[in-house]
């Protein structure tokens, strides 16, 4: 049976790790009659962590599709990981989600991983809901949890339940949606539905009005009802609720506790009866202006495909949201990215790794197919004539990276092949070989990431892959004028080689005044292609060399910049005038005047008081005042500066500038550090000079390795 629009619901479940999501899905499924028993994390056998790699390590790395059937309603629900290094799912969730379900663990309050995933509903706009789960813990503090959560993210954060008796004891909640109270049986469940005790009364009834008021608040009609009647009817009350989430003018929160099975019930009526259907949300951006409704009657069919993970015997399975019309198997499909056509001769609704056949998807839904020929993440396909492109998803930079040692040259083909295919899955990797650091690399967002992925490449293609220091694209550059001259004179047998070159270098900047008492004949500033300029003066005067081996010398000097006198990186910023030389009227040559001018400008460098520059990054860590100290001194172990600090909610943000070589690692000591309590970015800066210690150091160990080859 497919679902029309109005009935889909798309959810995403977002919350720090361990905050119970996966947990809670399970619970999900399980009240709806998805599945008729209920896994756990502890035993590797939920249907949302169903990869080897999630039950070997018991916890998410992958988003799960999932669905539920609830009343009316088909809740489409997109498991995230939680750690900050596997970002890029919950970017692809929040995608195609119509409802964010922010977990919060009950005994912990608001985490920085809470923090993270609130930037990204806030940027995507998404309508979001809370869930304070794990109420049946110990240390469980509705309260404070609550209160953290209005602090960080505003009044709109509004409470639906609260629980009656939270700790080991657990097993009521008071709805003031309802004003009912909900009591669980002890192993959890459907509760009976029981009038609020009298002692709650009052703070149920506050409640009430709270949220009576905050759904009144932006309709009309409905405040001039409250203020008439003094109350709202259940049905008002939840005709304003659901105008003012899908407007993201309210965050409601629920109550649970997962592993005990009580509250995912209620959660999900309120998902059913309040939460947007994809048809209630403004209509998707496109790529180049334009909007597209999302419309099963009148639209043609458009599907944009959000993720793709490859399956052992199966080959590529990708998962998409139908964002028009509606979609059946026979129907041909074009490819508005790459324009090939593509048939999804296979639909399916998925639970996990389980997929179930369906006959059509409409619009607002989301399902998987398997085997399409060329077809990736961020593509939009269509009905034939329609070419519309859904705005793709953006994916944060790297923020850390590594150099991989592979065991043997035989095995480089199929570790590239094997990178490669996770690249594509995985739009927060990047796998670079760098001709200029001979180094094979891999980008990613964390530790974690990076060592899943070696983890993914040895168990499953079987190829040992170290991860190594990665070498730092240093820049070389001078300091001070230099004059110099040289001759490039070859007499030994047939034709001899004649050149003489006089050349001064001093360091350029934008706006630099001409040479001093030197004519310049003719300029040429050019951009070098890693950033940085050459300056070259042909200045000259009395035709002691011809001006059509000025190209030559030019080379000659762009060699010798493209492999620095120093440590052989690329050097920028020079200016070089060309302001006498000799030449012989047989002898003389490009070729000649190319060496000649190369060792002149090395000669000249190595005299202009030469200066290795290093790569800077801009870096921003949020961590928890505790761990703050902690942050501070490693920062001061790699040469941070630190350019200002900020309180940001009850998180403190550090600003400062870091040389990359220092950054080495930096993801997983901050982790074990801070105990996870702080996440970063960084950003490429500047260049900047190397201090001098560092590269004497740094040209010694160059020498011996030439010396070594
Ligand atoms: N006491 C208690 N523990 C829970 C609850 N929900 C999840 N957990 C436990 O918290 C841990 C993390 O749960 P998981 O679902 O993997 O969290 P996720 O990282 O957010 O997906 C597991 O050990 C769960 O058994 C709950 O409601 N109460
Ligand atoms: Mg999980």
């Amino acid at each position: 049976m497919a679902f029309e629009t109005k009935n889909v619901r798309n959810v995403t479940l977002l919350g720090h790790s361990g905050s119970g999501k996966t947990t809670f899905a399970e619970t999900m499924l399980f009240e709806s009659n998805e599945i008729d028993r209920r896994g756990s994390v502890q035993d590797g056998n939920t249907v949302s962590d169903y990869t080897n790699i999630e039950k070997e390590r018991g916890n998410s790395i992958f988003s799960t599709l999932m669905h539920a059937n609830w009343k009316d309603s088909k809740i489409n629900i997109l498991d995230t990981p939680g750690f900050d290094d596997f970002v890029g799912e919950v970017i692809s969730s929040l995608k195609v989600a119509d409802t964010a379900i922010v977990l919060i663990n009950s005994a912990h309050g608001v985490e920085v991983g809470t923090e993270l995933i609130w930037e990204y509903v806030e940027k995507f706009e998404t309508p979001a809901m809370f869930v304070i789960n794990q109420v049946d813990h110990d240390k469980s503090d509705y309260d404070q949890a609550l209160e953290q959560m209005q602090a960080r993210f505003g009044p709109k954060v509004i409470p639906v339940q609260y629980p009656l008796n939270q700790g080991l004891g657990f097993n009521a909640i008071i709805d003031a949606l309802r004003m009912v109270m909900y009591e669980f049986p002890a192993d959890g469940g459907k509760p009976e539905k029981k009038d609020i005790p009298a002692a709650e009364m009052d703070r149920a009834k506050e409640m009430h009005n709270a949220l009576v008021e905050a759904a009144a608040e932006n309709d009309e009609t409905l405040m001039e009802k409250y203020f008439d009647q003094g109350t709202l009817s259940e049905e008002e009350l939840a005709e304003g609720l659901r105008t003012a989430i899908a407007h993201q003018q309210i965050f409601p929160v629920m109550v649970c506790s997962s592993t005990r099975n009580m509250g995912s019930g209620r959660i999900m009526g309120f998902v059913n009866d309040i939460c947007p259907s994809p048809a209630d949300r403004p209509a998707a951006p496109l790529e180049g202006g334009g909007e597209l409704a999302c419309n099963s009657k009148d639209g043609t069919c458009s599907v944009f495909i959000f993720k793709t993970i490859s399956e052992p015997k199966v080959g590529m399975v990708s998962y998409f949201k139908v964002y028009s019309g509606v979609l059946h198997p026979s129907e041909d499909l074009y490819n508005a990215n790459n324009r090939g056509s593509e048939r999804f001769s296979q639909l399916f609704i998925a639970n996990g790794k389980d997929r179930k056949q369906v006959e059509e998807l409409r619009a607002g839904d989301i399902g998987v197919t398997v085997k399409l020929k060329n077809s990736h993440t961020n593509n939009t396909l269509n009905s034939k004539g329609d070419d519309r492109r859904i705005e793709p998803m953006h994916f944060p930079e790297p923020r850390i990276r590594t150099a991989v040692s592979p065991p043997s040259k035989s095995d480089m083909e199929k570790l590239m092949k094997a990178l490669h295919q996770i690249e594509e899955e995985d739009p927060t990797l990047i796998v670079e070989q760098s001709a200029v650091l001979k180094q094979t690399l891999i980008h990613g967002q964390g530790q974690l990431h990076l060592d899943l992925i070696k983890y993914r490449i040895e168990k499953v293609q079987g190829i040992t892959m170290d991860f190594i220091r990665p070498r730092i694209a240093y820049r070389e550059t001078i300091t001070r004028m230099a004059n110099t001259q040289y001759r490039h004179k070859k007499q030994s047998g047939g034709a001899g080689q004649f050149a003489e070159v006089h050349m001064r270098i001093e360091p350029y900047y934008d706006g630099m005044p001409a040479p001093s008492e030197l004519t310049v004949k003719n300029t040429d500033i050019e951009d070098l292609p890693w950033g940085g300029k050459l300056a070259f003066f042909w200045c000259i005067v009395g035709g002691s060399i011809d001006a059509k081996y000025s190209n030559a010398i030019k080379k000659g000097i762009m060699s010798k910049m493209e492999e620095g006198p120093l440590t052989g990186s690329r050097c920028q910023d020079i200016r070089v005038c060309i302001y006498d030389g000799k030449m012989h009227p047989v002898d003389s040559n490009d070729m000649a005047f190319m060496l000649a001018s190369t060792h002149a400008f090395k000669e000249a460098f190595n005299e202009a008081a030469p200066q290795l520059l290093e790569p800077i990054y801009d870096l921003e860590v949020l961590c928890a005042d505790d761990v703050m100290g902690e942050v501070m001194g490693d920062l001061q172990t790699r040469r941070a500066i630190i350019q200002g600090m900020a309180a940001e909610g009850h998180y403190q943000k550090i600003i400062a500038k870091v040389p990359q070589s220092e950054m080495y690692q930096y993801s997983s000591t901050l982790r074990s550090l801070t105990q996870g309590k702080a996440k970063f970015t960084r950003k490429f800066s500047e260049y900047s000079a190397v201090p001098h210690e560092i590269q004497k150091q740094l040209i010694a160990e160059h020498q011996a390795e030439l010396v070594e080859d």
